[in-house]
């Protein structure tokens, strides 16, 4: 298993606190002109259908029932704005892309609401990609980190659900995605390895958010 980054203490206890304080529901925004203003620094979490980003931004708010979650792919449909009650910071629940049994027009709503957040959002300042460790990135992650690095939006690659790969397997997974982040203008060198039913990556993923707040000046 590849290790962390070494954090500074005070950045690693920054990130703890952040998230022992509530994160509150603000509002789901299905067009651009829902979203509320650009008065604090935006995180998202993008990537495929079912890989995890509702439940992961659960783990690290350590509240169950916040983003809501499904074993059924397409259950977040809406761009879900949650905020920090401490910090100036709000995170964007997205939904997922690469859904094929959603009706058509649906899938071309949440597509271009995505491209749009993802690509015309002056307040946001990273998004996490997530991506299955079962299975590396695929076209349509590829077709996003593209999009990100066109629109020089910083992100980072997240692996979700490292309980499930063997370890032979997880590590080929990390080499590949090491392979298709490398020379990416955008990306973050690092990849964040995370399990939401074990716990695993919170305290990684919690340190960079408290590092981007730290390189804003909050
Ligand atoms: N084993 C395991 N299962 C997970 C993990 N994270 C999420 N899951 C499961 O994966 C399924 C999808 O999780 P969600 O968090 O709803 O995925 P999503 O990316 O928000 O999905 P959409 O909103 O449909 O795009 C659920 O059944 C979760 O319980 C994990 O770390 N490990
Ligand atoms: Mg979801």
């Amino acid at each position: 298993m590849t290790t962390e980054p070494d954090f500074p203490t005070d950045i690693i206890e920054r990130g703890r606190l952040l998230f022992a304080r509530p994160f509150l529901f603000v509002k789901g925004c299905v067009r651009i002109a829902d979203l509320p203003p650009m008065d604090r620094i935006e995180i998202a979490f993008a990537g495929r259908s079912n890989v995890g980003k509702s439940s992961l931004i659960n783990a690290l708010c350590g509240t169950s029932g916040l983003a809501r979650t499904s074993n059924t792919p397409g259950r977040t449909q809406e761009l879900n704005i949650f905020e920090s009650q401490s910090e100036p910071l709000r995170i964007v629940d997205m939904p997922g892309y690469g859904f094929a049994k959603a009706p058509e027009p649906k899938v071309r709503a949440w597509t271009q609401l995505i491209h749009q957040y993802l690509t015309g959002r002056a307040t946001l300042r990273r998004v996490y990609v997530l991506v299955d460790s079962r299975h590396g990135p695929k076209d349509n992650d590829i077709s996003v980190m593209n999009e990100l690095d066109r629109a020089a939006v910083s992100y980072q690659i997240v692996l979700t659900k490292i309980d499930k790969p063997l370890a032979k397997d997880l590590e080929k997974v990390i080499a590949a995605t090491r392979a298709a982040i490398a020379k990416r203008p955008a990306a973050h060198p690092d990849i964040i390895l995370t399990s939401s039913e074990k716990g695993s990556g919170l305290k990684h993923l919690r340190s960079e958010i408290a590092m981007l707040l730290a390189a804003n000046n909050v």
